[in-house]
């Protein structure tokens, strides 16, 4: 089996000791960071969606499984987000109201990060008063990026989005929008600046965003 497979198997499994070890040696074997993320542990995660979906496992278990792909990130960041020390602006992030999930929001910050964005990191379950009371308190901020994993909380987004559209500033500001559930579609529907499918797509938008 390779390291790939067996680092998969592990976050699937959420052997939170094993995985960052195993992250290791697939770096030590000189494998791409961004196929180490993607091919051994977003792979898994999805794998833990479906058995989730088709009553195989359950919320613990899905947490479980998070818990050590959290830890195999932590190990692959400095290899992940080796970026430079420019100076791109303020990025508010958060995960909207009502949800929990944050492994992809996180992956976003630290690619923009790396990026050059200094990332105003506001968590999950972000009430929508609080993107704007945080834009008021950073009136330099460039872009602000909203992710939410649940169709559940797609309203959320969109409520977020509106109240951001109605702010006196909103010329002056990005919003960017992602996550599993969303589309190019809904982004435009919502009226958002610009959706992305993934972490390097995000930050690859928000350099252009910024400029
Ligand atoms: Co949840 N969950 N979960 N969960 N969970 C999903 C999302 C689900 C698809 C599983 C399934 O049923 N197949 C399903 C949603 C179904 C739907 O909405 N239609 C689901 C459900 C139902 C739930 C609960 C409701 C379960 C319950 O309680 N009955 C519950 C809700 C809690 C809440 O939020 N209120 C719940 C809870 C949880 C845990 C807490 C146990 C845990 C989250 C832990 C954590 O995040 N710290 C969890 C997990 C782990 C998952 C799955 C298995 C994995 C999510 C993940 O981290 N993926 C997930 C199934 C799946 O995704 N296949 C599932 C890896 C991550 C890297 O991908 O977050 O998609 P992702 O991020 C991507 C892109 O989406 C994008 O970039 C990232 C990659 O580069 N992206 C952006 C994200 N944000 C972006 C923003 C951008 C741009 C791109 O610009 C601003």
């Amino acid at each position: 089996m390779s390291v790939l497979q067996e680092l998969s198997l592990n976050v699937e499994k959420g052997k939170r000791k094993l995985v960052p070890g195993l992250v290791q040696q697939a770096l030590d074997e000189g494998i791409d960071p961004n196929v180490i993320l993607n091919e051994g542990m977003i792979d898994a995660m999805s794998r833990v969606g479906e058995a989730f979906r088709d009553g195989k496992i359950f919320v613990p278990e899905m947490l479980i499984a998070a818990k050590a792909m959290q830890a195999g990130v932590a190990t692959l960041k400095p290899a992940l987000a080796a970026g430079g020390a420019v100076s791109r602006g303020k990025i508010i992030l958060g995960t909207v109201a009502g949800d929990l999930h944050d492994i992809g929001k996180n992956l976003v910050g630290m690619m923009l990060e790396s990026a050059g964005f200094e990332v105003i990191d506001l968590g999950v379950d972000v009430a929508d008063e609080v993107f704007l009371e945080t834009y008021d308190k950073n009136p330099d901020t460039k872009i602000i990026c909203l992710s939410a994993l649940l169709t559940t909380t797609m309203p959320a987004m969109r409520s977020a989005v509106a109240k951001i559209n109605a702010a006196p500033w909103r010329s002056k500001v990005k919003v960017m929008v992602g996550g599993a559930p969303i589309t190019q579609a809904f982004c435009d529907e919502i009226g958002a600046d610009c959706y992305t499918a993934d972490a390097a797509s995000a930050a690859e938008a928000a350099k252009k965003l910024a400029e």
